[in-house]
């Protein structure tokens, strides 16, 4: 019996392989023979000095059993590339619960697990810090302060009508991808290492073997499959565990392989940055937003990873979707004893609008003013100079509000929900509007470039390998396309290759939502490439000349569904013809593609510039129901206009923004990360740790892109879609805080996510 629909079969999506289970993440690669199997031995206190490893009662388990400690690592102990503050493993001082201290191997995975726990650490504890703003007072700060403002703040505050300050604080998540953190290493002849890892950015991880071993970086090649998910989890991160692997097939000669159990998993590695957040802003009479200022504390963790580029965007995001003509925002990385915490879809964003809305939910309150009226005034229009100095051009902020207000009867819909709460005294409904303007690019400028290599071979097929790594989000299919329509070719032909660091160099991570602006941009000028070469060689056939005349010239001649065509007429060449003409003609059928996103600079000493290609747009509605006696609540429905540009594939961006929301919602509403203060993770299983599911998700969500909604800056007049739609869930948080004021008013709170005994202790007045 086959469960999948044949309509779905014929269309052979990108997801089918994930569907039906077909997909191959790295524990399910068949293992080299004689593979060994390594399991990482973490800290077991958050902060310490003076650790020693004592291996002996692991050792004696089996004589099969190897244990590695930072004294065996012929490299450098050291994977930070911003500071050196992260060492692979952990010597002399440990600086959070987990940082893996000793890596153990084994025959096999059970005694490998067995040996660790064995492995003993002794050292001397030391007091941890785990709050943010602790870490601040005590100045455990990495870096440097990070500013960036605009106007005269003072000044606005004075001229405001009113002024309202307050603060908020939203935690961490984790990125629950199905397939844990995992690699294989095999050493190969001459010292050379080859490594199988579940990562984003397979550059990364060669960098941090190559590093790791000492070795140069033509001595490592690294490939990444399809992942089982990663949500920025292994942009960075993924690097630890190859390196890991590599360090024990290094050390005994033999293929190694690292799969971190999902509790290993949790409790080792980074999350979503929680922030503490002060702010206070300025509206004047009619409710214009005129200052606005800002301090984040990042809870960065235990060293860097990516906190500088996350609090970058945090500061780019500050007034989410609204023009603010004077801001001052500070941002200070503070140091925990807590994982790194790293990349996460929204990459610092999502923790910027969170304030913002915050800040204008609070004024309304304050004011009197409708949350949505002051939403509506402030939003960005065309040509409005951002505070970091972009002016941004073909502005679709207002037109995905109104539309949303128009397509869902806003105001309609705002009447049933005040009429539902007239009738109803245990059940309390809420709506709030959440727009979105998230800027597309790396924050760090050097990484807005990628390559590809594409071959045509003899028989027509075509495989097109980019930078880009597949992991559920539709990239390759996006490539897919674009390679098919620019070389004119059935999307048949084509296969989309796994991401090897042989086979494109420099790659940067899959990341950013710039999957596919910057790689099947990168594939398409490979492929623009062949069909120049193979257009000129037939503008010199003989044959053709006879057809079309003399005057035949390459710019005329065009492939279209498989064929060669001149002026619209065909010339009766099909594809395979015209190949096996160039081969014998012998044309180069192979073609490196590169792209650089342009019109990027931005001076961090000035604080302005063009961080960002392009910025993406759109308005969400969120319902949300709150059981009054319990504390519960559920979405009842959700509607969103949303600037996809031209779509590639408006399936594949359905599924990317119905993804991102749930994910929204979850950090919003549900995932409660904790830790203990001694540094423990308390949220360390999925029965502690709750994630949207199926029955959380169970209402209708009814997606509309703006239409005609061409975006010259991107590939086929696409837009990045991966991220942006992941702030829509915030509209879930102030839904249900609505609501929450229905059954009982009183100032709002800003503390997300907002679980149900937050919501509950509201209802019941003990809320802090
Ligand atoms: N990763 C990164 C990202 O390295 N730089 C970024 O700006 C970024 N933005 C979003 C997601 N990942
Ligand atoms: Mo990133 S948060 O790896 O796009």
């Amino acid at each position: 019996m086959n469960p999948i629909p044949e309509e779905v079969q014929n269309e052979r999506p990108e997801s089918l392989l994930n569907l039906t289970g077909q997909t191959r993440y790295t524990d399910d690669l068949p293992v080299p023979e004689g593979c060994l199997h390594a399991f990482p031995v973490g800290t077991r206190s958050a902060k310490g000095k003076n650790l020693v490893v004592d291996p002996s009662a692991a050792l004696a388990l089996d004589p099969s059993v190897r244990v590695f400690t930072a004294a065996d690592i012929p490299g450098e102990n050291q994977l930070g590339y911003v500071i050196p503050d992260e060492p692979l493993l952990a010597q002399g001082e440990w600086e959070f619960k987990g940082q893996v201290a000793a890596l153990v191997v084994a025959r096999d995975r059970p005694t490998a697990q067995r040996a660790a726990a064995l492995v003993r650490l002794r050292g001397e504890d030391l007091p941890p810090v785990t709050d943010p703003r602790e870490a601040f007072k005590r100045g455990d700060i990495i870096l440097q302060p990070y500013h960036l403002e605009e106007g005269d703040v003072e000044a606005a505050f004075r001229e405001s009508k009113w002024v309202v300050a307050g603060s908020c604080e939203s935690g961490g998540q984790e990125h629950v991808y199905l397939e844990t953190q995992s690699a294989i290493a095999y050493p190969e002849e001459g010292g050379r290492m080859r490594l199988w890892s579940s990562t984003q950015g397979p550059t990364g991880v060669q960098r941090a073997v190559a590093h790791i071993l000492g070795l140069p970086m033509a001595q490592v090649e690294v490939e990444a499959g399809r992942l089982g998910g990663a949500f920025g989890g292994k942009e960075d991160q993924a690097a630890p565990w190859a390196a890991l692997a590599a360090l024990g097939a290094r050390l005994t000669g033999l293929p190694v392989k690292l799969v971190l159990n999902r509790s290993d998993d949790l409790r080792m590695t980074g999350k979503r940055h929680p922030y503490s957040t002060d702010f206070k802003i300025g509206l004047a009479e009619d409710g214009r937003i005129l200052a606005f200022q800002v301090t984040y504390y990042q809870n960065s963790g235990a060293s860097i990873d990516l906190s500088l580029a996350i609090l970058w965007r945090t500061l780019f995001h500050a007034t989410g979707s609204y023009q603010i003509p004077a801001v001052q925002a500070v941002g200070y990385m503070c140091k925990t004893n807590l994982p790194p915490f790293t990349a996460f879809r929204g990459f610092g964003a999502p923790q910027a609008f969170f304030v913002i809305e915050s800040a204008i939910f609070k004024a309304a309150e304050v004011s009197g003013i409708p949350v949505a009226q002051i939403q509506r005034t402030n939003l960005v229009t065309e040509g409005w100079r951002t505070y970091y100095g972009m002016k941004l051009q073909d502005v679709r902020a207002e037109k995905t509000w109104d539309l949303l207000v128009q397509r869902a009867n806003v105001p309609a819909l705002q009447r049933e929900v005040d009429e539902f709460n007239r009738t109803h005294r245990l059940k309390k409904r809420g709506m709030h509007l959440q727009s979105v303007c998230f800027g597309i690019s790396f924050t760090k400028l050097m990484m807005n470039q990628g390559g590809s290599l594409v071959h045509v071979y003899a028989d027509g097929s075509v495989s097109v390998a980019t930078g880009a790594v597949e992991m559920g989000q539709g990239v390759a299919r996006k490539i897919l396309v674009a390679a098919a329509r620019t070389l004119g070719i059935s999307e048949d032909r084509f296969r989309i290759e796994r991401t090897r660091t042989t086979t494109v160099a420099n790659t940067v991570p899959t990341a950013a939502s710039t999957g596919a602006d910057i790689n099947a941009m990168a594939a398409l000028l490979a492929c623009q490439e062949i069909r120049n070469r193979l257009t000129a060689f037939a503008a010199t056939m003989p044959e053709l000349k006879k057809i079309a005349g003399p005057e035949l010239s390459a710019d005329r001649i065009e492939i279209r569904n498989e064929r060669l065509y001149a002026g619209g007429k065909d010339l009766g060449i099909d594809w395979n013809t015209l190949l096996s003409r160039a081969l014998e003609e012998r044309i180069d059928l192979s073609a490196h593609g590169y792209y650089a996103s342009p019109g990027l600079r931005f001076d961090q000493g000035l604080g302005k510039g063009n961080p960002f290609v392009y910025h993406v747009y759109g308005t969400a509605l969120v319902l949300a129901e709150v059981d009054v006696l319990r504390g519960t609540y559920k979405i009842i429905r959700a509607d969103m206009v949303h600037d996809g540009g031209i779509p590639i594939d408006e399936k594949v961006d359905r599924g990317q923004i119905e993804g991102a929301f749930a994910q929204g919602l979850g950090w919003a509403l549900l995932e409660d990360l904790r830790f203990g203060p001694d540094g423990s993770l308390l949220s360390d299983s999925l029965s502690t740790y709750k994630v949207p599911d199926l029955r959380f998700m169970d209402f209708p969500i009814r997606i509309d892109f703006l239409e005609n909604a061409l975006n010259p800056l991107a590939v086929l007049g696409s837009k990045a879609v991966g991220e942006p739609p992941l702030i829509f869930g915030i509209g879930g948080y102030f839904a249900v805080l609505s609501a929450l004021k229905a059954a009982r008013p009183g100032p709002g709170f800003y503390d997300l996510p907002l679980i149900p005994e937050k919501a509950m202790a509201y209802l019941t007045g003990g809320q802090k």
